[in-house]
């Protein structure tokens, strides 16, 4: 038996570091790596389960072709020369944007861009923009800060006050929940908004349910009252600040009773997260979840803004903390993905793929190529995904397992796990170390990676030279100019990890990437793109205050957020217990609908309905149905039955939590 440094592909905010054991060619254990200087030898038990799905007996091991109802094993031969011609086909034909490149990002890993450097030096397809997951949130702090950056994770021992503000901390981001232990005790206050008490609010100094979708009018609430109690900060504002007369005049515009009845926040509650925001150093800690509705993008320019005239920008254990996308920046992308070489191009919205698919004509989509994704379960609507792949001539897969996006496949090409190749993984969400994953087990069957894949189709529609590189070649490539600043191959080779050049107190020089050079309460991005740039007073789209007649049909939000146990739809086929639906409801939900635990329910809108047992939750606002997400067909999902593929109010984000349904008891 051999131990090896590694770390995980997940999409995750946190990019553990791995111990593996290899015994005999195979993957054995998978334990934290301690001398990772965040993750500290802790990881979850998805991260553990990479070794169940890497030897599975489950994995698609050949590719697969489609006939009929069934899928018949071809050779590498075949299916490449195949899905080549249909290539070369469809780009004679109809033109490269004929052909979309539907992917999410499953994997951490560098080389993932790879896939983007194909469709680039094929011409240009029809490529995917925004996020399903966090499009609205990181939209919104480039309007206001010009990029989205976190604080470094160490920086919160300079915090006095934290506030976690839709994170579910304690299942998604749980290196965070070891700092706020540790903060805790050193006598931090730690606050949880959420509509849903969470394991995190077990923890809290206070927990405040909030409305689903309300959070900016909390945030508009508490900046009111930081004027009323003259606490704001007026040299940051005064100095470092575009448009703070029209939020001035956005705050004026509504009363505080009037931010009580809409967020079901105290008004007492409210002055004093006031005092405490502006008695700091405060850090703001937020979660995706409150920014995948119609207003999403707004609310998070609200909390920006309370964290800005709050004085905590800029100052160590301060932050407005979304994503840290400064951590992807640092890499070379364009070296990897070429993007001078398409010269035809066309963008759907992630949301909105399958709508898309269904109306596009000049040209019509004729292929969809899926690596590192699975829309069938993870895209909104999926009664209209699933309507939308079936329409399409040629659907190819890249996938380890058959999941409901492969089972309507024509081409199934099986995929690598992260043992099973070389590269170097982060992730953008959280802290800014890059880790080394090593190739450390042969893969089985005839499994290959998805550059080799993205690598013989090229071969074969003539621009191979573009791709003859090794992987080390590649992953040096996308390193670009950290190599200059020792993070090399090499090094991460011997030290596994590496931090990357990133400011660890973002705009600690005050100095903003917007156009003004400043913190802009009003957008010149968002008017540049069309938009007003003015903070606004915004509603979900689905609610009691914005459609009076959905909600009386169907009275309860439906939140679907991530799994404990499983990366989106990546484990649930691994473990038995989950094979079901759970549906949460609030206690008032159970009383109005005279539910008990494990009653058997119908919950469903006008997109459609989906079945499971009744669980009722301890704490949480009243109205809401919670259903995690990423359950597969075969086990009774998906959610994305019920929710809505329209998109955010900047335009790049889903809708996804901005969702009314009804339930019955069967
Ligand atoms: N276990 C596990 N961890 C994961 C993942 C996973 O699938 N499983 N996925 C990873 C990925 S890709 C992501 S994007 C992150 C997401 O990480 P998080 O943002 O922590 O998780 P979400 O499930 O998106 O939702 C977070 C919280 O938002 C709350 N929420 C919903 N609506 C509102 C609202 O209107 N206001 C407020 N204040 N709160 C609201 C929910 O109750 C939930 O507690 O997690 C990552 N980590
Ligand atoms: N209702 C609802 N829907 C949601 C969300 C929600 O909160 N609620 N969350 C959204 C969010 S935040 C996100 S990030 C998305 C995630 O959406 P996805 O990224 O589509 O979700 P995953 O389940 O991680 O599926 C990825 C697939 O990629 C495969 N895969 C893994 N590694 C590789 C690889 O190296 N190559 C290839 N070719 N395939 C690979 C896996 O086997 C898996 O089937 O889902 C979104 N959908
Ligand atoms: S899923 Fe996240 S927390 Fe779990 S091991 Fe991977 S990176 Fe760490
Ligand atoms: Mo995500």
């Amino acid at each position: 038996m051999a131990t090896f440094k590694s770390a995980c592909p997940l999409n995750c905010w946190d990019s553990c570091g791995f111990v593996v054991e290899v015994e005999n060619g195979k993957i054995v254990k998978i334990d934290g790596d301690k001398e990772h200087p965040i993750t500290k030898g802790k990881i979850c038990g998805r991260g553990r389960m990479l070794e169940a799905r890497t030897n599975s007996s489950e994995r698609i091991l050949y590719p697969l072709k489609r006939v009929g109802d069934e899928f018949h094993r071809i050779s590498w031969e075949q299916a490449l020369s195949e899905i080549s011609e249909k290539l070369s086909d469809i780009k004679h034909t109809y033109g490269t944007t004929a052909v979309l490149h539907s992917h999410d990002y499953a994997n951490g890993g560098l080389l993932t861009k790879v896939a983007e450097r194909f469709f680039n030096c094929y011409g240009g397809a029809t490529e995917l923009i925004g996020s399903i997951c966090w499009g609205s949130g990181i939209e919104a702090q480039n309007w206001d800060f010009g990029n989205a950056c976190s604080h470094a994770p160490e920086d919160i021992y300079n915090s006095k006050n934290i506030i976690i503000w839709g994170r579910n901390v304690t299942r998604t981001n749980m290196h965070l929940f070891g700092y706020l232990q540790e903060v805790k005790k050193k006598g931090a206050k730690i606050i949880v908004i959420d509509p849903i008490y969470n394991g995190t609010a077990k923890i809290a100094t206070s927990y405040i349910p909030i409305q689903p979708g309300m959070d900016g009018f909390l945030a508009i609430g508490m900046m009111k009252e930081m004027l009323r109690l003259h606490i704001e900060d007026k040299e940051f504002i005064e100095n470092h600040t575009k448009g703070y007369t029209d939020l001035v005049h956005l705050l004026d515009s509504i009363t505080i009773e009037e931010v009580v009845t809409l967020t079901n926040v105290p008004r007492e509650t409210i002055t004093e997260l006031a005092t405490i925001y502006c008695d700091g150093p405060t850090a703001t800690y937020m979660g995706l979840g409150m920014q995948r509705y119609a207003n999403g993008g707004n609310t998070i320019r609200l909390i920006d803004a309370l964290v800005a005239v709050s004085g905590n920008v800029g100052i160590p254990g301060g932050g407005a903390n979304f994503g840290n996308t400064q951590v992807g920046q640092s890499f070379d992308s364009p070296a990897l993905t070429l993007p001078q070489r398409k010269s035809a191009t066309r963008q759907f919205t992630m949301m909105e793929q399958a709508e898309r698919i269904l109306s596009a004509t000049e040209p019509p989509i004729k292929m969809v190529m899926v690596s590192c994704g699975n829309p069938l379960t993870q895209v909104p609507n999926t009664n209209l995904v699933k309507e939308a792949f079936k329409s399409v001539e040629t659907v190819v897969v890249l996938e380890q397992f058959m999941t409901d996006t492969a089972r309507l496949a024509d081409y199934i090409l099986p995929s690598a796990t992260v043992f099973e190749e070389e590269d170097i993984y982060y992730s953008s969400m959280y802290h800014h170390f890059v880790n080394y994953g090593p190739k450390l087990v042969e893969a089985p069957g005839e499994v290959k990676s998805d550059v080799w894949v993205w690598t013989e189709l090229a071969n074969r529609l003539g621009f191979g030279e573009d791709f003859a590189y090794s992987r080390e070649e590649f992953i040096k490539m996308g390193l670009g100019s950290l190599q200059d600043q020792g993070i090399t191959l090499e090094a991460l080779k011997e030290v596994s990890h590496l931090p990357l050049p990133v400011k660890l107190v973002p705009w600690f020089d005050k100095e903003f990437s917007t156009s003004s050079g400043k913190f802009e309460f009003t957008s010149s991005l968002g008017e540049v793109k069309g938009y007003d740039g003015r903070l606004k007073l915004s509603y979900p789209r689905e609610s009691s205050f914005s459609n009076k007649e959905l909600a009386s049909k169907y009275p309860f939000t439906l939140l679907t957020i991530h799994p404990l146990r499983s990366n989106h739809s990546q484990h649930y086929h691994l473990i038995e217990s989950m094979q079901y639906i759970k549906v949460e409801i609030s206690k008032d939900v159970a009383e109005k609908k005279g539910l008990q635990s494990n009653d058997e329910v119908k919950v469903y809108n006008d997109r459609g309905e989906i079945t499971g047992k009744v669980h009722i939750l301890q704490e949480s606002s009243p109205n809401i149905i919670c259903i995690d997400e990423g359950q597969w067909h075969i086990f009774g999902g998906s959610v994305n039955n019920l929710t809505s593929h329209e998109i955010s109010d900047n335009g790049l984000g889903s809708t996804l939590y901005d969702c009314l349904v009804a339930i019955e008891k069967i």
